[in-house]
């Protein structure tokens, strides 16, 4: 099944049940009164986040959700059964976006619960008109109408870290490496098409597909992707160690970073990560993690060096990454 990861939908609350007329007679006597129940509010919709990424690709062909109507109020003041409520599962990340109101509604906690629409009031039975110049009201109300709207899903995975780079740095590799994940990787651009995810001691990495330039203007993969990064606390950086500039390539990379929306990814903590060691010789990668360390003015988070070839270099990477995580 495709990965979706943006979906639309048309969802309505349950309408209120009707207020009823209806008397009550007593039987022998004369006296008889109002007695038409309330009618049952309508059915709340909800968005529920939960632990499953397949979720929005089985709503798309969905026409119409829509929560439980109230039942209309019944004689000797029964009042109506409230509609039953509407949850609807979506991925842990997601925003709900109601198009009529514009609200935005977060689901970033797994397990949380928004009310997104609400459901219509119950209308009154006659019984409730009753008073003392009025004995015999014939009036109830009709229930309200339960809220529609036009919602829109995208959902923007929860990770602690997102990998980056220009197509074929080594992303998934690495992310296959530190991880139990099982990316598909290749020898050629653009091999990941959607995001992946893997679990480094509790810590979630997310590895997106290869940037290039105008991205965050949609070229390539583009945005969609980047969204994906946008709740991580920390980037990490993939330069190739076998690439021709990667310090051009860097570049690239940070300012499609820079231009995503408000540009709040490219604040964030980067580690460089010089990927493929095992494509260079020792004093090649000292003069070339040189030259990038003085051009990025790099002194916190240091330039970290790893080949998914060298088991050795991957466990210090993870050590290093597991570190660094725990202390942002
Ligand atoms: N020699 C060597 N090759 C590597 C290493 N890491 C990745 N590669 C190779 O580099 C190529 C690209 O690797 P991927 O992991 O698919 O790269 P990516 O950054 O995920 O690429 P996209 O998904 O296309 O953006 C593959 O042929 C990998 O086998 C490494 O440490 N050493
Ligand atoms: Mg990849």
């Amino acid at each position: 099944m495709a990965f979706v990861d943006e979906v639309s939908l048309q969802a309505r609350a349950g309408k209120g049940g009707d207020g009823t007329v209806a008397w009550l007679h007593l039987r022998g006597k004369e006296l008889s009164g109002p007695a038409g129940g309330n009618g049952g509010d309508g059915g709340d919709v909800y968005f529920r986040a939960v632990r499953d990424l397949t979720l929005l690709a089985r709503y798309r062909g969905e026409k119409l959700f829509a929560a439980g109507d109230g039942e209309a109020g019944g004689n000797r003041e029964k009042h109506g059964a409230r509609g039953a409520d509407l949850i609807v599962d979506v991925p842990l990340g997601s925003l709900v976006r109601n198009e009529e109101t514009r609200e935005v509604f977060d689901l970033a906690r797994e397990g949380m619960q928004q009310l997104v629409l609400k459901g219509g009031r119950g209308g009154a039975g006659n019984a409730v008109f009753k008073s003392s110049i009025n004995r015999s009201p014939k009036e109830s109300t009709p229930g309200a109408a339960g809220e529609e709207a036009r919602l829109t899903i995208e959902l923007r995975l929860v990770a602690d870290a997102g990998l980056v780079g220009v197509p074929n740095a080594g992303k998934t590799s690495l992310l296959n490496a530190l991880t139990h994940a099982t990316g598909k990787i290749g020898a050629y651009p653009f091999t990941t098409l959607e995001p992946n995810l893997g679990m480094l001691f509790g810590f979630v990495l997310a590895d997106i597909p290869g940037l290039i330039e105008g991205a965050s203007q949609g070229k390539g993969l583009g945005t969609r992707f980047l969204r994906h990064i946008s709740r991580t606390r920390v980037i990490l950086h993939c330069l190739a160690l076998d690439s021709a500039d990667p310090l051009c390539e860097y570049r690239v990379v940070r300012k499609e970073l820079e231009s995503f929306e408000d540009g709040s990814l490219a604040r964030r903590p980067e580690i460089v990560i010089l990927t493929k060691s095992d494509t260079r010789d020792t004093q090649e990668i000292q003069q070339i993690s040189d030259v990038i360390a003085k051009a990025l003015k790099k002194e916190k988070g240091e330039i970290l060096i790893v080949s998914v070839l060298d088991d050795d270099s991957v466990s210090s990477l993870s050590r290093a990454l597991t570190k660094t995580l725990g202390e942002v």
